[in-house]
């Protein structure tokens, strides 16, 4: 079994039991004129994820473990967004507003599509979540369970809000979960640095912080 070098200790990856969880990779967070940019933030700041996160795509692609990809979005109603993430912030522009990328943050509108370089391939699963966490009203803990799941390989955006908040979940699931910090953004430098050391601290409280080449490096090594 391949031991990934990550932080606290050794990940021991299990390929067969493992799935790369790509959380959020949409337009509305990475590209301007989104949700991100309405809250005031400077996108820019996520783009160093893609590159790195798309090699190991490819490298999980080419090795054919699972491959699970989220979207945080609302339904075109808006009947599932909570008043509270409507209103909070007074930002700029409103969930369900129009964008230049079509209303932000409504599911089937151009923004609210995964970015192009990590577009999901044909049988990947897409997870639509209405909140920051994953399994928060998804079916995504029936489909990691009926996969034989237990190890989740965790890119996305952002570090401290989805991420964090994702894994959180999983470990409460049973889940070890190992997050790839070149594959991880915030858009706060400080966030990105305590959100990965909120994971790894008392011993791996909520699972490993690693880099994506030593993911990639195990699965050549695995095949
Ligand atoms: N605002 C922010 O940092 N993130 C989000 O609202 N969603 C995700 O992290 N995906």
């Amino acid at each position: 079994m391949p031991s990934i070098q990550a932080e606290p200790y050794p990940f021991d990856f299990e390929p067969a039991a493992a799935a790369l969880l790509i959380i959020d990779m949409q337009r509305d967070f990475l590209e301007p004129g989104g949700f991100g940019e309405s809250l005031g933030n400077d996108v820019g700041r996520l783009r160093g994820t893609i590159a790195p996160t798309r090699h190991l795509l490819e490298a999980m692609r080419g090795a054919g473990l699972t491959i699970i990809h989220t979207r945080e979005g609302h339904r075109a109603d808006l009947a599932d967004l909570p008043p509270a993430k409507l209103t909070r912030g007074n930002p700029s522009l409103r969930i369900g507003d129009m964008s230049p990328m079509g209303r932000l943050l409504v599911r089937g509108e151009p923004g609210h599509d995964i970015i192009p370089e990590l577009y999901p391939s044909a049988g990947e699963p897409v997870i639509d979540k209405p909140g920051k966490g994953a399994f928060y009203a998804t079916d995504l803990d029936a489909i990691l369970k009926h996969r034989g799941i237990r190890q989740l390989i965790v890119c996305g955006v952002t570090t401290e809000v989805c991420v964090n908040t994702t894994v959180r979940e999983a470990n409460d699931r049973g889940f070890d979960c190992l997050v790839l910090e070149d594959c991880v953004g915030s858009y706060f430098p400080e966030f990105q640095e305590m959100g990965l050391k909120m994971i790894k601290a008392q011993g791996g409280i909520f699972g490993w912080v690693g880099r994506s080449e030593a993911v990639v490096g195990a699965l050549r090594a695995a095949h």
